[in-house]
């Protein structure tokens, strides 16, 4: 069964951009409830260990310094079937292939700075969950 909760970023792009609030509404309109968030900033290092996965790209080193360059917003969100419509939500990873109306259609600048992260399965949601919050920290 798919699980109830994924994990998201709005990117350093999209939070020097202003678009903390919008993208924030958008997320609630479409359904899910923010059960952990906090304003925050990754080091380089945190970063590259978040990314690790992605270790072997070529778009690696520049991910790692564009996640690191500013301030983010990470947050836990819960709603059914949450992995897949989030990313439903937030459409394809490059900008330029996602459907209109997606977060990444609307604030995305390019497929490297891309307004916002998702998890791509409820493994990962719970790591990746866990890599930025205590569990006395998600109010379910
Ligand atoms: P998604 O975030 O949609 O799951 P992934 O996991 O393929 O996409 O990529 C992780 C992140 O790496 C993306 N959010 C994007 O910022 C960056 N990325 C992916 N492909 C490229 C690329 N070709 N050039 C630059 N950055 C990329």
């Amino acid at each position: 069964m798919a699980g109830n909760r994924t994990f998201t970023m709005i990117k350093p792009g999209a939070v020097r951009n202003g678009h903390i609030g919008a993208i924030l509404a958008h997320i609630n309109k479409a359904g899910f409830k923010i059960v952990a968030m906090k304003y925050t900033k990754l080091s380089a290092e945190k970063a590259g260990e978040f990314y690790a996965v992605h270790k072997e790209r070529p778009f690696y080193g520049e991910l790692v310094e564009f996640m690191s360059s500013g301030p983010i917003i990470a947050a836990v969100l819960e709603k059914d079937n949450a992995v897949a419509d989030f990313r439903k939500t937030i459409g394809a990873t490059n900008p330029a292939d996602a459907e209109p109306g997606t977060v990444r259609a609307l604030y995305a600048t390019s497929i490297g700075e891309n307004a916002v992260h998702g998890s791509d399965s409820d493994e990962n949601a719970q790591i990746e969950a866990s890599f930025h919050f205590a569990g006395t920290d998600i109010f379910a």
